[in-house]
Formats: C-alpha cells, sequence, structure tokens
C-alpha cells in the first residue's frame, strides 16, 4: 500500500522532472516507451545495399532494424527481471544458459541468442570479390574439409537441411572446425564453441529475394564471407 501523501511525493517528482525536461526543451518521455536496457542495436557497419545482388537493401533494412531490434528488446525486458545479468555481455550470457536462472532462460536462449547471432553475422559479411580463406584457417579447412569446395559442400549441406528456421554455422572447440547447424536463434556459444562462420536461414533474412529459394541464397553467401573476421574468429579458439 501506497500512502496519499507517498502517492502525492511521487507524483511531484513526475511533474519536476517533466518540467526539467521542458527547460531542456526535451519532451518527456511518453508513457508507453519501452524500457531502455543494457543492450543496444549495433548499427550496421555498411550501408544497406552494401550486398546488392546478393542480399537486398530492403531485406537488410528490416533484417537489422526490425528483426535483430526486436531480439535486443526482447533480451533488455528478460534481463529487467534479473538486473545483475545486465552487467554481462551476450555472448558471456548465451555461453552461460545452464547456469542463469530458470525464469529468464528461455528467453535470453532466444534473445540473447538471437543478439548474440546477428551481431556476428553483421561483422562477417564483406563483398570478397572471390577471396578465399587465408593463413592457419586455410590450413585448417584443408586439414579437416580437403579445402574450401569440401567446406562449401557441408556447410551448403547443413543449411540447406535446416528444418525450419535456424542458422548454419563453422564453428571452432578443442577437437578443431565443424560444421554444425542449431534451431531457432540457439548458438555454438552454448555448446562451448566458437562460431567462425554463420548463416541465418531463417526465410526473414532472404524471402523478398529469394522467396523460396533458399539454396540460391545459401549459394550466394560465399560471395559476402569477410576471411579475415572468420580468421580472427578461429584464432579466438587456437586456429
Ligand atoms: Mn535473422
Amino acid at each position: 500500500m501506497i500512502t496519499r501523501r507517498q502517492a502525492l511525493k511521487q507524483i511531484s517528482v513526475v511533474a519536476a522532472a517533466a518540467a526539467v525536461s521542458r527547460l531542456e526543451g526535451q519532451a518527456p518521455p511518453p508513457a508507453s516507451a519501452p524500457p531502455l536496457g543494457p543492450f543496444k542495436l549495433p548499427p550496421l557497419p555498411y550501408a544497406t545495399d552494401a550486398f546488392e545482388p546478393f542480399i537486398d537493401a530492403r531485406t537488410m533494412e528490416l533484417h537489422h532494424d526490425k528483426h535483430h531490434a526486436a531480439y535486443v528488446a526482447g533480451l533488455n525486458k528478460a534481463v529487467a527481471e534479473v538486473p545483475a545479468l545486465g552487467s554481462r555481455s551476450v555472448e558471456d550470457l548465451v555461453g552461460a544458459l545452464a547456469t542463469l536462472p530458470e525464469q529468464v532462460r528461455t528467453a535470453i536462449r532466444n534473445h540473447g541468442g538471437g543478439h548474440a547471432n546477428h551481431s556476428f553475422f553483421w561483422l562477417l559479411l564483406k563483398k570478397n570479390e572471390g577471396g578465399k580463406p587465408e593463413g592457419s584457417l586455410a590450413k585448417a579447412i584443408e586439414k579437416k574439409f580437403g579445402g574450401l569446395p569440401g567446406l562449401q559442400e557441408q556447410f551448403n549441406k547443413a543449411a540447406t537441411s535446416v528444418f525450419g528456421s535456424g542458422w548454419a554455422w563453422l564453428s571452432v572447440d578443442g577437437d578443431g572446425l565443424r560444421i554444425e547447424s542449431t534451431p531457432n536463434q540457439e548458438s555454438p556459444l552454448t555448446q562451448g564453441r566458437v562460431p567462425v562462420l554463420g548463416l541465418d536461414v531463417w526465410e526473414h533474412a532472404y524471402y523478398l529475394k529469394y522467396q523460396n529459394r533458399r539454396v540460391e541464397y545459401i549459394a550466394a553467401f560465399w560471395n559476402l564471407i569477410n576471411w579475415e573476421f572468420a580468421a580472427a574468429q578461429a584464432a579466438k579458439a587456437g586456429i
């Protein structure tokens, strides 16, 4: 129960804050504004049309501004229930899912995974003009898959085989490189693996341009891999 006196005090605090906002020339935030949280949508590090014709500008715009933004909002909503989690990185949270309070675990798997996966994906993409992996990542690919075509064949198969929404990955752990797929927004980080390549095969990632032709979208992906970024990821896991 709040007393009338407390209520009046609360009202006067709100009124004073609104008055300050007016004095500073800013509108007070609308009551319906979503709560701001510790996690932010990172800006795309390139223009939305940077990957035409492989990924169209409208898809990039919606994918980042709407879909990724929704995962960030969902993650902030979840950590509002357990504020101590807000000081940790999203990768840390997704990597430690099993240790998180059960009340937020599913939300962090979905929304934290969505935020981590998309943040990774934007950094992975770059028009590579036919570029190929180099250095120790190239050697590891050679050893495990017999070369880039072998990697592509297995990765494409994994990406094509995702039933419904999910991701295909090249990831690395103590046993070296592996191809895997995850459903929904699950991340290799949850299994203790470091993502090196990741492809979003949710329909929202390709449907405007490719409709049901996921195979064409997967083929286009190989033109958009920033191999330096991938190599830096692999190096984190000792490759
Ligand atoms: Mn997506």
